[in-house]
């Protein structure tokens, strides 16, 4: 049973495949609580600690930091909005994130929302992108699209198994692509 009472979706999907974007949209429309994982490691990043500054080395390399330190954040930002229902965009990005989650909270998710989008138009998408951010550039881009493919594309396959996945084709305009995320009883919990 889980701990907490918590309902939430994974949100995953490809670098640049428009997690944030339709997250938000998600929130104005339905209140859930949006937490993206990398958002929350972004800040981590700039504590000044030493997990930060591992943070801040792996997110420029691309690499997927230890559960320990992304659960803890996601924890503490889940007990602190006082809220119950939550999107959880960018995690589990593998096993070790997956089967810790799980193990550490007792909770599963209501669904997966999976964003499906081809490599070139998302790179075309992060190297337009003015946020400044350490991992929108080629080099990075292109070993994100790897650890992708290698790491949590078999996340998504797992749930794929279990029957929790909906998959939703990113490869359209936001508008076109929130007709689908949105569309009635998708992302409604009880
Ligand atoms: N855009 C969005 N939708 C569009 C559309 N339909 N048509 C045209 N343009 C569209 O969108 C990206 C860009 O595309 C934006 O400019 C947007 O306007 C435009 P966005 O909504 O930001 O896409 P998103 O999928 O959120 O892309 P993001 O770059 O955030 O995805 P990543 O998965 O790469 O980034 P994240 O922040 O999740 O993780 C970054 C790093 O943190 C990881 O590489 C890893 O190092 C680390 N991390 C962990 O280690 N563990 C975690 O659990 C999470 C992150
Ligand atoms: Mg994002």
């Amino acid at each position: 049973a889980p701990k907490l009472d918590y309902q939430i979706v994974f949100v995953l999907g490809g670098p640049g495949s428009g997690k944030g974007t339709q997250c938000a949209k998600l929130v104005e429309e339905f209140g859930l609580v949006h937490l993206s994982a990398g958002d929350l490691l972004r800040t981590h990043m700039k504590s000044g600690t030493e997990d930060g500054n591992m943070v801040a080395n792996m997110i420029k390399q691309g690499q997927i930091v230890p559960s320990r330190v992304t659960i803890s954040l996601l924890e503490k930002a889940m007990r602190d909005s006082g809220k119950r229902q939550f999107l959880i965009d960018g995690f589990p990005r593998n096993e070790e994130n997956r089967s810790n989650f799980e193990s550490q909270t007792g909770i599963e998710p209501a669904f997966v929302l999976f964003f499906d989008c081809p490599e070139e138009v998302m790179e075309r998408r992060l190297l337009g992108r003015q946020e400044g951010r350490t991992d929108d550039n080629l080099e990075t881009i292109r070993k994100r699209f790897k650890v992708f493919m290698d790491s949590t594309q078999p996340i998504i396959n797992f749930y794929v198994a279990k029957g929790r996945v909906r998959r939703i084709n990113a490869d359209r305009s936001p508008q076109a692509v929130y007709a689908d995320v949105g569309s009635a009883g998708t992302v409604e919990m009880e």
